[in-house]
């Protein structure tokens, strides 16, 4: 017995057969493997000599899921159900041998064995929620027989894995090995044969379908999935594991599936998947460019950013050293990191030995000589250019010629900045979003001389740091505040024509975003952008008489809205009201009822048209790149696709027709279709092509 195919391996090893699949980089259960392991199982039914089977993978990981790339492709037999069948009807005992991340129609696979064993790092779960899907190959049923409804429901709609441990408590795991696992799951099989072990079949075991508790766990989980399908679908799925039987609760989970595979939710989930990836893919970087090693990082400023920062790299396992002016400054940063790993502490989201194991991590001081030896440095002081210049001319001076030199600047010129060095090469933006330990966007900032070496070293770490890194170019606001830019500007307008902060946000919320503009603003603080206008000239008529009458937002209480003390629910305020009503009739503007699809309309078209403009300067690469920013940084909804996918979806031509009324009616010009957008929709094309 040899080869079965390229992916898949069939060997003996006395009375056991081992099928191993081999298909990096993470043994997506494409048509080959598939086929190859229901070739497999078929030698080792019908071979008398063995006596049990062990399904492993090669590489880092047993089977990450289906092949996320056959979807919506014409399906190819056998499919994973047929595989899982034929597993379910072997005679003989059949152990998976789980590394790595054990996940969707990997998972799956695996819940369909008599046995699974596992070595301590394995990670198991079922994500599909993620990609707008739900479990497709029995999961939904499967899980909620070994772990009970609640803890299945929990596992497939947060798409969250778990681990070895937690895995092998639940009763999912039968064995934790250590050293090498294709021996050890051998031996664990020559065991169950030697023993004699009864083998059940997870289908059969209903001892844990109960349903008390499943309805207020369900309501829970979806209460912040609004919009999207696949959860209801889950929910679905795993109250009829409770209600029907097995076969009928498999049949409709196969239509719960059927219907999301090819549903616009999910397709648009899928290409975030993708593009998420592409976005850490430089197009002109040389294959050979090599990232630096980061073992130390240090943080200029002990602010809200400069706090968030360094957690960031302590929750990474990165030790970093905060550089603060002054003691007093230094240990109220501290104490307000300290503060936030309380608070997850008592929220249940961190244990007290892994708090104070990254706390040690993070340590303060004054003097910048101290961070001499750091691998990468950012900058998070005041928003200010001389401020930042002064900070990279010091970092210039005592920072080890490989170090990055990194700013966390919003808006300012990555490029003015890096000039006050002598090593622009090892400068780049690393721009985090508030609060930084939080937020998963990372948009890197290229500047005109960042070396590949820089680049390549910013995205490992952004990666190392759990966060989606993008990079962009040097521009104001760079890619997400420059289009975000053209929402306020159109929220200032609607609200000048006849709108109200509390019909703008609802049109947005109902969109799909988790808040509204004027919700968000009163979020980051009216007296910020403030500040900025006022330094840049420029104005912005009812937000500057709310900062006037020392509306701030929430710190102050009132911004667009009113908020309660202790509360963060926005509520509509007369006052607000009467300043927006007197600004328009100061500027002589006739107001008017407007609907909440114009409203919807302005506040996208005119980003998506910003969008066109970027990708026209280059200052994104791809237009994936700006939906995984909109998506991983302005709650754009996942299951829409992000700014660029979704106006593909509009049709560019509609588009381009609404941009020009909208700029005609407003004499805006900035609102005139960006030529980008203008020539692809003249040629019937999207931005993807
Ligand atoms: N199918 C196809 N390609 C995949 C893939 C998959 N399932 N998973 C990863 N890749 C590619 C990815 O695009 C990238 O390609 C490379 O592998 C490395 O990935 C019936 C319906 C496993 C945790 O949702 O979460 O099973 O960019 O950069 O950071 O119910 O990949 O190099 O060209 O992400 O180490 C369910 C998806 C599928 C898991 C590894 N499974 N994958 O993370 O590497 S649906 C998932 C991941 C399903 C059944 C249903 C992660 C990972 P490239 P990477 P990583």
């Amino acid at each position: 017995m040899g080869s079965i195919n390229a992916s898949v391996d069939l060997r003996r090893d006395g009375e056991i057969a081992v099928i191993t699949a081999d298909n990096p980089p993470v043994n997506a259960l494409k048509h080959e493997v598939r086929a190859g392991l229901a070739e497999g199982l078929k030698h080792a039914r019908e071979d008398t000599g063995v006596k049990a089977v062990v399904i492993a993978c090669a590489g880092r990981t047993f089977f990450a899921g289906a092949d996320i790339t056959e979807f919506g492709k014409p399906p190819r037999a056998p499919s994973l159900h047929d595989v899982i069948a034929a597993i379910e009807a072997m005679p003989k005992p059949v152990v998976a041998a789980l590394h790595g991340t054990a996940l969707g129609g990997g998972f799956e696979l695996a819940l369909a064995c008599h046995f699974r064993i596992a070595v301590p790092a394995a990670r198991v779960g079922l994500p599909e929620v993620k990609l707008g899907l739900l479990p497709g190959a029995g999961g939904t049923q499967r899980l909620p027989r070994l772990v009970g409804p609640e803890k299945a429901l929990e596992m497939i709609v947060t798409g969250e894995p778990i681990g070895a441990a937690e895995a092998r408590v639940g009763g999912i795991i039968d064995e934790i090995v250590e050293g090498d696992l294709t021996a050890a799951a051998i031996d664990f099989a020559r065991r169950v044969v030697r023993e004699g072990r009864p083998l059940r079949l997870v289908r059969d075991r209903d001892e844990k379908l109960i349903g008390e508790g499943f309805a207020d766990a369900a309501e829970a989980l979806t209460r912040r999935l609004r919009g999207r399908d696949a959860p209801a679908a889950c929910i679905e799925a795993v109250r009829n594991a409770i209600v029907l039987p097995f076969d009928e609760g498999l049949k409709r989970e196969a239509e719960l599936f059927g219907r999301l595979v090819g549903g616009d939710q999910s397709k648009a989930q899928r290409h975030i998947f993708f593009a998420e990836r592409e976005a850490a893919k430089i197009p002109d970087m040389p294959e050979a460019t090599r990232s630096r090693p980061i073992a130390q990082g240090a943080v200029i400023g002990a602010g809200t950013m400069g706090g968030g920062i360094a957690m960031c790299f302590a929750n990474a396992g990165i030790p970093v050293t905060i550089v603060e002016t002054g003691r007093d400054l230094l240990q109220k940063g501290l104490d307000r990191v300290a503060a936030n790993y309380h608070t997850s502490v008592s929220r249940g989201g961190l244990d007290a030995s892994e708090m104070e194991r990254r706390i040690g991590l993070i340590s303060g001081v004054t003097e910048f000589d101290a961070i001499a030896g750091a691998d990468v440095v950012v900058e998070a002081v005041f928003e200010e250019m001389d401020v930042k210049k002064r900070v990279f001319a010091d970092l210039d001076r005592i920072a080890k010629p490989s170090a990055l030199l990194a700013t966390n600047t919003s808006t300012l010129d990555v490029n003015e900045i890096a000039r006050v060095t002598a090593r622009p090469q090892e400068v780049a933006g690393l721009h985090f979003f508030s609060p930084a330990n939080v937020m998963r966007l990372l948009e890197i900032v290229r500047g005109a001389q960042t070396s590949f070496e820089a680049l390549a070293t910013a995205i490992a770490l952004g990666r190392r740091l759990g966060k989606v890194p993008v990079t962009v170019g040097v521009c104001y606001g760079f890619v997400g505040n420059r289009m975000l830019a053209r929402r306020s500007v159109e929220t200032e307008r609607l609200l000048l024509e006849g709108a109200l902060p509390q019909q703008v946000d609802t049109a947005v919320t109902a969109f799909g975003f988790p808040m509204g503009p004027c919700a968000m603003m009163d979020l980051a603080g009216l007296d910020v952008g403030w500040r900025i206008r006022k330094g840049r000239g420029e104005q912005a008529l009812i937000e500057d008489a709310l900062c006037e009458a020392g509306h701030y937002g929430q710190k102050t209480g009132k911004g667009y809205f009113r908020y309660e003390a202790g509360s963060r629910a926005p509520l509509p305020d007369p006052e607000i009201e009467r300043v927006i009503l007197e600004t328009s009739s100061r500027l002589g503007i006739n107001r008017r009822p407007i609907t909440e699809d114009e409203i919807a309309e302005r506040m996208i078209l005119p980003m998506i048209n910003e969008g066109a403009r970027i990708l026209d300067e280059g200052i994104a690469s791809r237009p994936g790149d700006i939906d995984v920013i909109w998506v991983y940084g302005y709650g754009w909804p996942v299951w829409r696709g992000g700014p660029m996918y979704f106006a593909d979806r509009l049709g560019l031509a509609h588009i381009r027709d609404r941009l020009a009324f909208y700029a005609d009616r407003s004499r805006d010009e900035t609102l005139r279709p960006a030529p980008l957008l203008r020539k692809l929709a003249d040629e019937g094309r999207g931005f993807a092509s």
